[in-house]
């Protein structure tokens, strides 16, 4: 990073100190992940500097020959590995992917049904301070209040009720298999679109670690930086007779340029995840989970659903007298990176909730497995009982680097 350096050291200096932090900490968002060096490559690449409006072929910009080879093989791998019959590379990321189905499938005022946010689902799935949630009428599901499981009854007889012109599933915060066919059939039996939105689930399954929502799905979005371990970005997969006015809405309805870089290097995750070392990667990634789950129930952590599924855990602390705040915070200072999160039917506020969320994405790119995940739920548990206590919290960090040093990130 020579360049870097030169023209902005303070810059660099920051590169430099995130890169020590994620190879000395432990990053547990489970909605973030590493890199490889190929996709970093791709990135940072010449096709920063192009302008392509349009479309491959049907471009508003000349010299686009070889931005289009980039944008045909990131569609082509996506259709093939999703088993798709449309694909859309060009939504900048999840927000303005969902966005783009909405402006293409309702109008302003149509009745939108998704999952509640406080309970699992995400912003963009109807909340009223979003776009989604003011464009249109959101009716929110969630979970049952004494499973935290979504109850697919209720689901179903809210939907009749409300007769949704589109039904979203997919979830940021919750722990248990979404059953993508029996929210299509609920879709289906009230006249709606079925959406799912698999954000967090895109390399669960592909790698056969989680149900797919394909072929039967109407419309499916997904990032491209979670579980499938590709640059900031989106994509919008769907059926065909959506494509035209799925496309249209994405550009020119809400966006311009494509950012062909970010482009390049999905084309290159999605060949790194057509590997038979991604599905390894996947079932790996459920494996340490579960593991960890295990691990923290047996040390007196409450986790939402009494375990997981997939890659992520829901931590309930109220038994542990500590805000997801304060857990996070002390967490961070012993080198583990997590996230504050409600809770279902959380007594708390979104900015000090009652729970933190945790997962293994990141940890399995670089190496870690079931023995790595039992002792980080040791070292959680130890910052959680010591969160007051910043000597504590320093030994826990410096044990950390320990374990870190066995698996560098780059
Ligand atoms: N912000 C993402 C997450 O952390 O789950 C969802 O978009």
């Amino acid at each position: 990073m020579e360049s870097l350096k030169q023209t902005d050291p303070e810059i660099h200096e920051a590169v430099l100190n995130e890169t020590n932090r994620i190879n000395e900490g432990l990053e547990l968002i489970p909605s973030e992940n590493f890199v490889s060096r190929a996709v970093m490559q791709a990135l940072g690449s010449i096709f920063n500097n192009k302008y392509s409006e349009g479309y491959p072929g049907k471009r508003y910009y000349g010299g686009n020959k070889y931005t289009d080879v980039v944008e045909n093989l990131a569609i082509e791998r996506a259709k093939k590995l999703f088993g798709a019959e449309h694909a859309n590379v060009q939504p900048y990321s999840g927000s303005p992917a969902n966005t783009a189905v909405y402006f293409a499938l309702l109008n302003f005022g149509d009745t939108l049904m998704g999952m509640n946010l406080a309970q699992g689902g995400h912003l963009t799935h109807g909340h009223p301070v979003n776009f989604s949630g003011r464009a249109y009428r959101p009716v929110q599901y969630g979970v049952d209040p004494q499973t935290h499981l979504i109850d697919y009854d209720a689901v179903r007889s809210l939907a009749e009720k409300e007769k949704p012109k589109i039904i979203i599933s997919g979830a940021t915060a919750y722990p248990r298999k979404f059953d993508f066919e029996e929210f299509h059939k609920i879709a289906q039996d009230v006249g709606a679109i079925s959406m799912a939105d698999i954000a967090h689930l895109a390399g669960l399954v592909i790698g056969d670690a989680h149900p797919s929502p394909f072929p039967f799905t109407d419309v499916v979005t997904t990032t491209t930086h979670k579980t499938l371990r590709g640059p900031r970005g989106a994509m919008i997969m769907c059926k065909k007779q959506f494509a035209e006015a799925i496309d249209k809405a994405v550009f020119p309805g809400l966006q311009g340029g494509p950012h062909e870089h970010r482009i390049a290097a999905t084309a290159v995750c999605l060949k790194e995840a057509m590997e038979p070392g991604f599905r390894d990667y996947a079932k790996q990634i459920v494996k340490n989970a579960k593991v960890m789950a295990e691990e923290l129930m047996g040390l007196g952590f409450k986790l939402i659903t009494d375990g997981t599924d997939n890659h992520l855990m829901l931590v309930d602390l109220r038994n542990k007298n500590i805000t997801g705040r304060e857990a996070e915070a002390a967490l961070d200072k012993a080198g583990i990176t997590v996230n504050k999160n409600m809770i279902p039917y959380d007594p708390r506020k979104p900015f000090d909730p009652s729970g933190i969320r945790l997962g293994t994405p990141a940890i399995t790119t670089r190496g870690m497995k079931e023995q790595e995940c039992r002792e980080i739920a040791g070292l959680i548990s130890k910052a959680v009982d010591n969160c007051k206590d910043d000597a504590a919290l320093e030994g826990i960090k410096g044990d950390v680097k320990e374990l870190c040093k066995g698996f560098p990130v780059y």
